[in-house]
């Protein structure tokens, strides 16, 4: 009897090892469903993308920085392949379950079925109870699949007479070797290449999709601004290899959003509506009627308030837009200071960002703007095309709404958006800063002249001086580059004869109302990072 209680074991084992085989059958049949479901609904309804979009809106906010410090643009990479990895687990735990529990296990399979179906209607871009599609549909071809893959792994063949204590026909104990083989590895086999060519072809139709959008950009002519940037001063851009570009190139600008589809807006039927508190005259603005405005061209230099002092969230670049304080006092709109009821304007975007600005900074003379047009092009999908703004001197989650459609006109006590929910601080002017671009942090340069050069910034203030010290000698001046705009960031350098040894840089600047950058540090959260950059080298 020894030996068949062995055997016994081993054919248990191997039933829930091929259990977990199915599990993992069931969730990439489940997923590759969906992903095609999600083809004919809308790409952001498939439940990774929902289930992630839901868990970055969770997010706590310390959380969030980290992972954007850590994994920096690829922070949503990560937590797809997060998502992805913890399905997985489930799945393969779902498939043990269901050789003993075959309905638990494809109930299971359902539940997740839920979850995403949830998730993908309350996202706030949801455009209905069609979202939950890809979820419901994904999550019964999974079930399905799973029960009838566990059912070969339980079925007898013969199957053994009806016992009436078992509590679920078919499910009793078989035979020790009693299981469909063959039908294993039928449904086995052909479900996986089923699922295979499913997902490939929701993959490839969801890449396909936005195809309007993509030939509306390539058709947009941007008119020559009525009002054309002052030209860069020669001498703006310094010519130290490390230094960060003046201008920053589209494929090079920092990217930081909560989208984990880049949104795709077809630029002839996209709209921005403006209404709310104190909006006099409402009105509705299509693509064209924006570029038929008089546009105003800028260099203005973006900051994030999640970057970290020394960071790379910041970029400088050419935009063309519409001014801001034209088309609001066009709708009757009025600053605070004159008399306007409103103080806070809400830009919303396709996929439900909600940024919030002070009327009064947008209205006070600075070109703040809707952007259209970005270092001589339309706006890259990525950065917000076809319509974002930008304002002079505000950190972007309180201003540079991307993909933008709606700005209501309301209150700070009124409404909180998006970030402001979580933690951030409703105003958000940008704090004077610099940053060493070169030498990098632990470099190794050879004793003698070492260029230490970088960057600037006090949007809208402009930089008045900047200073660098070696360990914890004299403050020495930089020599500033020219200065382009106030709205822009200034190069600086400062030739520093290295000797041998071990030597932390510092650098910090002055901004034209005379404040000094701060040497005290403070997070990201709630305002921005405070703080002065340093650099540690290793002289040789
Ligand atoms: N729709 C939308 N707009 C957005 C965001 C976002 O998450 N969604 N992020 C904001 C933040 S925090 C910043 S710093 C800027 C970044 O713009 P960029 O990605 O073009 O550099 O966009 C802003 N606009
Ligand atoms: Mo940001």
């Amino acid at each position: 009897m020894r030996d068949v209680g062995e055997k016994d074991q081993r054919v248990r084992l191997s039933r829930l090892a091929l259990g977990a085989l199915s599990g993992a059958l069931a969730g990439f049949a489940a997923l590759a469903v969906a992903e095609l479901v999600a083809a004919g609904v809308r790409p952001q309804a498939g439940p990774v993308v929902a289930v992630g979009g839901a868990s970055i809106d969770a997010t706590p906010a310390g959380v969030k920085d980290w992972a954007v410090r850590n994994f920096g643009t690829d922070d949503k990479l990560v937590l797809q392949l997060g998502i992805l990895g913890v399905l997985a687990v489930l799945a393969l735990a779902l498939g043990v379950l269901a050789v003993r529990f075959r309905r638990a296990g494809a109930a299971g399979v359902l539940l997740f079925g839920v979850v995403g179906a949830v998730a993908a209607v309350s996202r706030p871009d949801s455009t209905g109870p069609a979202d939950a599609l890809p979820s419901v549909v994904g999550a019964v071809a999974g079930a399905l699949l799973l029960y009838v893959l566990v059912s070969r792994l339980t079925t007898a063949k013969p199957a053994p007479a009806p016992d009436p204590g078992t509590r679920e026909a078919g499910e009793g104990a078989p035979t020790p070797e009693g299981w469909d083989r063959r039908g294993f590895v039928l449904v086995a086999a052909s479900a996986a290449a089923a699922s295979a060519v499913v997902g490939a072809l929701g993959r490839s139709l969801n890449a396909s999709r936005g195809q309007d959008a993509v030939s509306s950009r390539r058709n947009i002519v941007l008119p020559p601004p009525r009002s054309s940037a002052p030209p860069v001063p020669r001498r703006a851009g310094l010519r130290i290899p490390g230094i960060s570009p003046f201008i920053t190139a589209n494929g090079d600008f920092y990217r930081v959003d909560t989208a984990l589809v880049v949104p795709k807006v077809d630029a002839t039927t996209w709209s921005l509506r403006v209404h709310g508190k104190g909006v006099r005259r409402p009105a509705t603005y299509s693509f064209d009627d924006l570029l038929r405005r008089e546009l105003i061209e800028r260099d203005i230099t973006l900051t994030c308030v999640s970057n970290e002092v020394g960071g790379p969230y910041v970029g400088n670049a050419r935009w063309i837009g519409v001014p801001l304080r034209d088309l609001l006092a066009e709708c009757g709109v009025k600053p605070p200071s004159r008399g306007g009821p409103a103080d806070q304007l809400v830009a919303r975007s396709v996929d439900g960002m909600t940024i919030g600005s002070p009327v009064e900074d947008l209205m006070d003379g600075r070109d703040a703007m809707l952007a259209l047009g970005m270092n001589g092009e339309p706006l890259p999908f990525q950065h917000g095309f076809p319509v974002r703004m930008v304002v002079p001197g505000l950190y972007g989650f309180v201003s540079a709404c991307k993909w933008i459609e709606d700005i209501e006109l309301t209150t700070f006590d009124a409404y909180d958006p998006y970030w402001v929910k979580r933690g951030w601080a409703r105003r958000a002017p940008i704090k004077t800063e610099s940053r060493i671009d070169t030498p990098k942090p632990f470099a190794r340069p050879a004793a003698g002249t070492v260029m230490i050069a970088g960057v600037a910034w006090a949007q809208h203030r402009g930089i008045d001086a900047v200073e660098v010290r070696v360990d914890d000698g004299p403050w020495r001046q930089a020599r500033l580059a020219d200065e382009d705009t106030q709205d822009t960031w200034r190069q600086w350098s400062i030739p520093w004869q290295a000797t041998r040894g071990t030597h932390t840089l510092t650098v910090r600047a002055r901004d034209r109302t005379g404040a000094v950058q701060t040497a005290r540090r403070t997070r990201t959260i709630p305002d921005g990072a405070s703080g002065r950059h340093s650099v540690v080298v290793t002289v040789d």
